[in-house]
């Protein structure tokens, strides 16, 4: 079992950090990887902000598989005060409406000339300096693929009078699901994680062969669709000159072959997550914690019992 480990106490104080600056929001601006959106979510952010309108960044949609995103987008969009957008950093025209957006959300605010306040607010590397930079239209926030890029409290002003701010301290995306953990790292969205290499490879591997099979045989040529994660890699090592002396397969190359270009795009528009499979793992969340409030009572409704 892989266990990943977020430093508790930079959660904790990013915690602090957020709780004290949410007063201050007016909207928070959420960006998300499009390709897993809710395993790319820091539960903070909805657990603090609640009350506090939100956009929905589905960010990387030019990495990810359109139809999917835009069922992410609709799901997204039938919540209370939540408005999503498929979006990329290619896309400047909806970035530069994200402000008029903000403002419709808050009519109490922008209706009266005053400033609304927005908050990006994201997990490292979802793109929040890049979109920042963006809505300014100049180089302001550092884009990096490390992590600790962003640090402290930093509060920009736009032209048209919204005000927005990045991140306060670091938002790590809470990894409890087994699947999740997989995903952010196939993505690229984590790196250097606790997972081993090759068994990311092979997650990957089996999600491709399951989800999308036709972009396998496409980009590797390949006469049939491969029966499972197994076969994929071979394959791909056979092809892709990954043959060691005595014929045998360097399946650690050809796991470096397929997340490279899985994270690079060139395998295709793929999307780790659905909205119908996540409706159904929260409905079993919510069912379990049902089971364990209802066992939690019967115990305590025992021990009564006993004092009698
Ligand atoms: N393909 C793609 N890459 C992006 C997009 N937005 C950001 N990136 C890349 O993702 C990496 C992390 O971006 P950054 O803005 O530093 O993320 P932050 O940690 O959330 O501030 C950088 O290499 C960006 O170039 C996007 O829409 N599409
Ligand atoms: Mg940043």
């Amino acid at each position: 079992m892989m266990s990943i480990n977020w430093f508790p106490g930079h959660m904790h104080k990013a915690r602090k950090e957020i709780a004290k600056v949410m007063d201050e929001i007016d909207v928070v601006i959420e960006v998300l990887d499009a390709r897993l959106p809710v395993s790319s979510e820091n539960p903070m952010i909805s657990q603090l902000g609640k009350g506090t309108p939100v956009i929905k960044l589905l960010n990387k949609s030019d990495l990810a598989d359109p139809v999917r995103t835009q069922e992410w987008v609709d799901y997204y969009n039938s919540l209370p005060d939540t408005r999503a957008i498929m979006i990329d950093y290619k896309q400047k025209k909806l970035i530069s409406s994200i402000p008029n957006l903000c403002n419709e959300l808050v009519p109490s605010r922008s209706n009266n000339g005053r400033q609304v306040r927005a908050m990006i607010m994201g997990i490292p590397n979802v793109g929040k300096s890049t979109m920042i930079n963006a809505l300014l239209g100049k180089k302001i926030a550092k884009v990096g693929n490390e992590p600790a890029v962003t640090k402290g409290q930093k509060r920009f002003l736009l032209k048209n009078g919204m005000a927005l701010s990045d991140t306060p301290g670091m938002l790590w995306p809470k990894i409890e699901d087994r699947d999740s953990g997989y995903r952010l790292a196939a993505s690229g969205a984590i790196k250097n994680t606790a997972i081993e290499f090759q068994q990311v490879a092979e997650y990957a591997a089996e999600f491709l062969c399951q989800d999308y099979p036709e972009l396998m045989v496409a980009r590797y040529k390949l006469k049939k669709i491969p029966e499972n994660a197994d076969e994929l890699l071979k394959e791909i090592g056979r092809k892709r000159g990954g043959l060691r002396a005595g014929g045998k397969i360097d399946m650690h190359k050809a796991s470096e072959i397929l997340l490279n270009e899985l994270r690079g795009g060139q395998i295709g528009l793929v999307t780790y997550e659905t909205v119908s499979e996540w409706l159904e793992k929260w409905e079993q969340q919510r069912i379990e914690a049902e089971r364990l409030a209802a066992e939690e009572l019967a115990a305590e409704a025992a021990k009564e019992q006993g004092k009698e």
